[in-house]
């Protein structure tokens, strides 16, 4: 009785049991067939919400090169480490290790995850090696992530920043070529669709939606060693004479091609932290100037196209000034009664007063306008100044006057250089171009070319013994070439003791190839002639190009001459 009391409590209780284990079995196997089966799609969804994400793919952005293909700018792949604050605000006791490996102060962190603690992304360090993006995922903290993008980066450094420009930190144009070319240079960003572990990292790539497109390169009419050359003249001259500021620019005079575009203060584009923009402003083609003595070559080609002057006709410059109206101009010195080839290599006020007086004001301002001042370069240079020309139709005569020898009108480097261009190609002018040409343009022709000839001579003679511009002689070749010495304009007149020094000129003379215009801006040194600062620097840019474009010498004669003057030194 008692056994089969404890038999049948044994099934009782057997059978409650296995009614149990049915329903929990039932139940789990509906669970899963719910899951599964049932709500499959719904909860596909919401998982892959939570881990499926679109993220943009970088593009490469094309390289800046020389017109050798020389680089100048480049990207080169970086990584950046961002956070999910949300994520890292729960993992706390990971700060301290964190900063550590970012080499940023642990309250740095904490801050900035706590200001940005409703954003989903923050940035803790961007562009570093891709080594420490290593070391610091290793370290395996929940909500820090990488991603991949681009540096630019600039193996000329200072020397050719300012016509390159920069990008930002996201690899955009911001200045210079960098940017009136960025739609060439930028590319297209791509995306892709990834799976995402629960700390945010990228576990698998579902699909590639859209490859990214990469900028294309841009080669520059620029040679990377004339530049080098120019750049490295300029600064010794700048510092040597305790000058503000200064530009240079060398052009091929048959194509335009901009050789060379160099500017003191220089920065360095890959420190982006000293951007300063009076370091940054491509001077050469920003800053305009009255350019003084320089244009006086215009005033003489103007006056020996009219007919009533050749280069030898004679002026009488007696006293060294001139009277005009109420005015009074000079020049530093009495030249007396002098000719027209005298008056360039000497540079007389007066004499270029006279001729100006002789002429139609009206011709020459259209020479001026038509050899380029006050209008764009034709190069679609980034941050081009105009320039000006004042209108003809008011002057006085004084103001025929001082326009004729480079006061009342504004110019910038690049300008005068394109201007002096024309002069050494035998009177046509052409469009500058910042990108190489394989064929010379056209041009217009601004001048007939036997004046234009004429003119060049005259200005061989500003670098002879009797002219201004000995200083921008080059051992082997002739040169061609006018020194400016200009008081600048200060209130209420021109200062008694604030220059700009300028040289414009051409090598070699008997069949120019090369023009550059050298601008120095308040040489507060002892000397402050064009002749004396500027000049010099002239001769060192044009004797390093010319030996590397390997131009011919057209003056071995005195070449010789002066390597036996240095080999009997010897
Ligand atoms: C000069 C001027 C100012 C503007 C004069 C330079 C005028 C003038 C009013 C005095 C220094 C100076 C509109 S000089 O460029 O004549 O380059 O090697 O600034 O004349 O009328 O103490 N250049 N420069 N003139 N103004 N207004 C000469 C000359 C030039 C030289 C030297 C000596 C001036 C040979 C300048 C050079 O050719």
């Amino acid at each position: 009785m008692t056994s089969n009391k404890g038999a049948a409590k044994y099934r009782g209780r057997r059978i409650t049991l296995l009614g149990i284990m049915i329903v929990v079995a039932g139940g789990l196997v509906w669970r899963a067939v719910d899951l599964q089966i049932l709500h499959k799609e719904f909860l596909q969804g919401q998982g892959d919400a939570r881990h499926l994400r679109v993220v943009s793919i970088p593009a490469h952005r094309g390289m800046i090169t020389d017109r050798h293909g020389e680089p100048l700018a480049i990207s080169t792949p970086v990584d950046s480490i961002w956070a999910n604050p949300q994520d890292l605000l729960a993992a706390r006791g990971e700060w301290k290790q964190l900063a550590k490996a970012l080499g940023v102060d642990r309250a740095w962190l904490k801050e900035r995850l706590e200001r940005n603690a409703a954003r989903e992304f923050v940035y803790l360090k961007r562009h570093v090696q891709p080594e420490l993006a290593e070391q610091v995922m290793a370290l395996g903290i929940p909500g820090v992530s990488t991603q991949r993008e681009y540096r630019r980066y600039y193996p000329a450094g200072e020397v050719a920043g300012h016509l390159l420009g920069f990008t930002n930190v996201d690899d955009a144009g911001q200045e210079g070529l960098e940017l009136s070319f960025e739609q060439l240079l930028h590319g297209t960003p791509g995306s892709m669709r990834v799976v995402k572990d629960r700390l945010g990292r990228i576990v698998e790539t579902v699909e590639r939606i859209n490859e990214p497109v990469p900028g294309r390169d841009l080669a520059l009419s620029i040679d990377r060693r004339i530049q080098y050359i120019a750049y490295r003249e300029l600064k010794a001259a700048v510092q040597a004479n305790r000058a503000k500021s200064g530009s240079a620019v060398v052009l091929d005079v048959n194509t335009g091609e901009v050789l060379a575009m160099v500017n003191q203060p220089a920065f360095n584009p890959n420190n982006r932290e000293s951007l300063r923009g009076d370091h940054y402003r491509n001077r050469a083609v920003t800053d305009l100037f009255e350019p003084g003595s320089t244009v006086k070559p215009f005033t003489v080609a103007t006056a020996l196209e009219s007919g009533q002057y050749q280069p030898g006709t004679l002026i009488d410059t007696t006293p060294g000034t001139l009277r005009v109206g109420p005015n009074t101009i000079r020049d530093v010195h009495n030249y007396g009664l002098i000719d027209v080839t005298t008056l360039i290599a000497k540079s007389s006020n007066v004499g270029s007063g006279k001729l100006a007086l002789a002429l139609p004001p009206e011709q020459l301002w259209r020479k001026f306008a038509a050899v380029g001042l006050g209008a764009p370069s034709g190069g679609n240079v980034p941050g081009e100044a105009l320039g000006s020309l004042p209108d003809y139709h008011r002057w006085y005569p004084i103001d025929r006057v001082t326009f004729s020898f480079g006061y009342g009108l504004s110019a910038s480097t690049l300008q005068l250089a394109r201007a002096y261009a024309a002069l050494a190609n035998g009177g046509v002018l052409k469009p500058v171009s910042l990108v190489p040409l394989t064929q010379a343009p056209a041009g217009e022709r601004v001048m007939g070319g036997q004046v234009a000839r004429q003119v060049v001579a005259m200005l061989e003679a500003a670098t002879g013994d009797k002219g201004t511009g000995g200083a921008a002689r080059v051992p082997g070749y002739r040169v061609a070439g006018k020194t400016g010495t200009v008081r600048k304009s200060a209130q209420g007149g021109y200062a008694e003791d604030s220059y700009l020094s300028l040289f414009a000129g051409l090598v070699p003379a008997s069949d120019p190839r090369l023009a550059m215009v050298v601008m120095i801006n308040d040489p507060r040194g002892d000397q402050f002639y064009g002749g004396a600062v500027a000049a010099p620097v002239f001769s060192r840019v044009m004797s390093g190009a010319l030996r590397l474009l390997d131009v011919a010498p057209d003056d071995l004669p005195a070449f010789k001459a002066q390597t036996v003057a240095q080999a009997g030194a010897l």
